[in-house]
């Protein structure tokens, strides 16, 4: 019978995405610039089956996102019938980006249990039409999602191993998000009268953030991601009605962040939609970094991570 089991890593964007160019084969209004985490890893199984059946976490779900994805993928292949199993050993829907690992592995395990024999790049192409974030969990370290030759598609720009750093995520909340990306990203694109300027500042961002990476420019890197992000999040909130995807402890945790670098540590935040902080810092710096943060008042927990693959095929046995 044909199965596949593949798992993928979400990515945190540095350069961010937030709208559309289309939303017909979901085309990124911007690029955008990110790495692939290590630890946090969603497994997703899929075979053939007598009927569609999405299984997440155990539970039986009706998924509008995944069937919409099957129907198009099913427009280019002839695939049977599928039964879907993904789990995530972290919070979905909290703003971890678990459509990103989601879709990466779903493409990925389809692909390999019916040999669709997509390259890399084809692959990102359809993770990405599931979800934009995904396209960039095909790959791992730095990737970056940007058109070329007509196509919007994800590639690797630096090994993990080239530049290791680490991520610390502050957990504030583990409650799902109330709007979701893709309606949160109609709404800004309709309503915020700074969407025009947010477009254009981002491809600026991503073209300094790509050079910053080429150059391991931590300080340059850091002073980007920290404005694209702060832009998005000005961007939400002057959207109607707002999308305020923050609690106290996000804004007590970015304080902390600030503090540690007036103090001289090598680390930046950002933060994505829902109300998790992400400290990137370099790898001497994770140990400090993750006592300060886990002080906050409101952070429940902390998590480490390193820099991770890109979506891979799990080989029994
Ligand atoms: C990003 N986010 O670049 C941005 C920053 C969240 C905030 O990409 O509509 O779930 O499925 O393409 O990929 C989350 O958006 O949105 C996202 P869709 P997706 O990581």
């Amino acid at each position: 019978m044909n199965q596949a089991t593949a798992l993928a890593h979400p990515n945190i964007a540095l350069v961010k995405y937030w709208g559309k160019r289309a939303s017909e084969n979901n085309i990124p209004a911007t690029p955008s610039l990110s790495i692939t985490l290590d630890t946090l890893v969603t497994r997703t199984s899929v075979r053939e089956s007598e009927q569609d059946q999405i299984e997440i976490n155990g539970s039986v779900v009706s998924d509008t996102k995944i069937e919409d994805f099957l129907v198009r993928l099913r427009a280019a292949y002839s695939l049977p019938p599928l039964a879907i199993e993904s789990s995530s050993n972290f919070p979905t829907s909290a703003g971890l980006a678990s459509s990103a690992s989601g879709f990466a592995g779903l493409l990925t395990a389809i692909d390999t249990a019916f040999g669709l024999d997509m390259n890399a790049s084809e692959r990102s192409i359809w993770a990405r039409r599931g979800s934009g974030s995904a396209a960039r969990s095909i790959f791992g370290g730095f990737a970056s999602l940007e058109e070329e030759n007509g196509h919007w598609c994800a590639r690797g720009v630096l090994p993990r191993e080239a530049w290791p750093l680490k991520v610390v995520i502050a957990i504030t909340s583990e409650t799902a998000k109330s709007v979701g990306s893709t309606a949160g990203m109609e709404r800004s694109e309709k309503t915020s009268p700074y969407y025009g300027a947010w477009t254009e500042s981002t491809r600026l961002d991503h073209a300094a953030g790509l050079s910053a990476v080429s150059r391991q420019d931590f300080s340059r890197l850091g002073s980007i991601a920290e404005s694209s992000c702060l832009k998005m999040h000005a961007l939400m909130l002057s959207s109607q009605p707002p999308l305020f995807y923050w609690n106290g402890a996000t804004v007590e945790t970015i304080a902390a962040v600030r503090e540690l670098q007036g103090g001289g540590v090598r680390v930046f935040f950002t933060v994505d939609a829902g109300p998790q902080v992400k400290a990137i810092c370099q790898e001497n710096a994770a140990s400090v970094v993750a006592e300060r943060l886990a002080s906050v008042p409101g952070v429940l927990r902390t998590l480490v991570c390193g820099l991770g693959p890109g979506a891979y095929v799990d080989q029994p046995g």
